[in-house]
């Protein structure tokens, strides 16, 4: 399964035309290309672009050639993270003829003097656009690194892995035991950003006290290309600083109940408990009433961690908490609840809920992870906006498929990231939206995995 949009005919330009709706700014997402330069993109903006309705300020944006004025027709989408549109004077530093298209010629006879009147005056991208995009796709990790990640066969421990390649800041990593199949396939590998939160570096889970996966040295991996010289560890400057937080006393304690995303299911908030203090801030937890038992379905987050919130958060902000099995909304309350299971509540002042202003909201389109298939960035809509909070849908696909994420999330992008990156976009499954409405779920139920 996965497919590229780009093949299968999908164009975000046309896409959201259609639909209607917005794209994300990309100055909503701090980790990706030219954030910070995102302030100097605006409407009517002038550029030079190869001679082959609204504009928006994601990466996509819809040039008119110089000359058309009010006339439409001749619009274009193009992505100004690509190195095709230049800055005003480009052309002249670089003695490339700037030539109008065809038609212009037949109604403007002095094109020279044209420019010269429409030019004067205007802005145009920065002259440094296209090394500052450059400079901040580099990363800090090639092929043969060595992390340690979540096992996405048990979320509770980590695992060791080898970075084998690196597209957009996006790694694709290899368990070090995942083993190769007989035609020397990778047999398990884990996608995530160099600024997710389930990356670490070596020796974190040790210092920690995480679980990890002792890795089975049987397991030959040689004959892979990630593996051919010897795996370099990954040291913590590498990876992204988290906030500090003082463990003190009055920190998180084993047993203390809070609303927590589900790991595996991304779309619930759950009732869940502290199951464990780790070092640095971090903690084990558990969803009641649906654990096994043994711990194997634990999940580390960091105390600043979105996914963990206070007592009560569901039901102030209106989303519907999944209660443990046998409880049901007409009667749940966390008072009677916390009473029952001789329980506290984690005090409402650990918890990151501090609210940052995003730029999200609700209808903005955009490129994001499938977190529970880490591989695919697919066409998504943000659903709602709770707090920090962003619910996402996935295009196409039924709202069982919808998760929470943080608005700081490395994993989501805007419109035109996978374009610029050159990472394959997942296009909507089904039809086309319907003008000016949000897309109706048509696809039939699909599964996940
Ligand atoms: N395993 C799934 C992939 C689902 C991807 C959905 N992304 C929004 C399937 O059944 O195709």
């Amino acid at each position: 399964f996965g497919q590229d949009a780009t093949l299968a005919g999908f164009d975000w330009g046309s896409y959201l035309e259609k639909s209607g709706l917005l794209a994300a700014p990309v100055s909503c997402f701090r980790h990706v290309p030219l954030c910070a330069q995102w302030d100097d993109i605006y409407v009517g903006l002038k550029v030079e672009v190869l001679n082959t309705h609204t504009a928006l300020p994601s990466y996509k944006a819809l040039l008119r050639y110089e000359g058309f004025e009010d006339d439409d027709s001749h619009d274009l989408w193009c992505n100004l993270g690509t190195a095709d549109v230049h800055p005003i004077g480009w052309c002249a530093v670089n003695s490339k003829l700037l030539v109008p298209p065809q038609e212009v010629h037949q109604h403007i006879k002095d094109w020279k003097s044209y420019l010269m009147k429409r030019l004067v005056g205007a802005h145009t991208l920065p002259v440094d656009f296209h090394v500052k995009m450059a400079d901040s796709l580099r990363c800090p990790f090639r092929q043969g690194v060595r992390v340690e990640v979540v096992d996405r066969s048990q979320v509770s421990r980590t695992r060791s892995a080898v970075v084998d390649t690196v597209i957009g800041g996006r790694l694709r990593l290899l368990y070090e035991d995942g083993g190769l199949g007989p035609s020397g396939e990778v047999l398990s590998d884990f996608w995530c950003h160099v600024q997710s939160p389930l990356l670490h570096p070596v020796g974190w889970s040790g210092r920690v006290g995480h679980s990890i996966k002792e890795t089975d040295t049987s397991v030959n991996m040689s004959s892979h290309p990630a593996f051919r010289k010897v795996p370099q560890n990954s040291v913590s400057d590498q990876f992204k600083k988290l906030r500090t937080v003082y463990m003190g006393d009055k920190f998180f304690e084993e047993g203390m109940k809070l609303e927590a995303i589900d790991p595996l299911n991304l779309g619930n908030i759950c009732v869940a408990s502290v199951r464990k203090v780790l070092l640095d801030g971090y903690i084990m937890v558990g969803i009641d009433g649906v654990e096994i038992g043994d711990g194997s379905d634990w999940f580390c987050y960091h105390a600043s961690s979105h996914a963990i919130l206070p007592v009560g958060y569901c039901e102030n902000n209106d989303i519907p908490l999944t209660l443990p099995p046998g409880y049901d909304h007409g009667t749940f309350t966390w008072t009677k609840y916390l009473e029952e299971t001789g329980t506290v509540a984690a005090p409402r002042r650990l918890f990151n809920t501090d609210d940052v202003g995003h730029g999200f909201t609700s209808g903005m389109k955009l490129e994001a992870v499938d977190l529970m298939e880490p591989r695919l960035v697919c066409v998504a809509t943000v659903r709602r906006c709770v707090g920090r909070l962003l619910l996402l849908h996935f295009d196409g696909w039924e709202p069982e498929f919808d998760q929470w994420v943080d608005c700081q999330s490395p994993e989501i992008y805007p419109v035109g990231w996978c374009e610029i990156t050159g990472y394959q976009l997942q296009p909507p499954i089904g039809p086309e939206p319907p003008q000016g409405q949000e897309h109706k779920h048509t696809s039939k139920k699909a599964k996940p995995f």
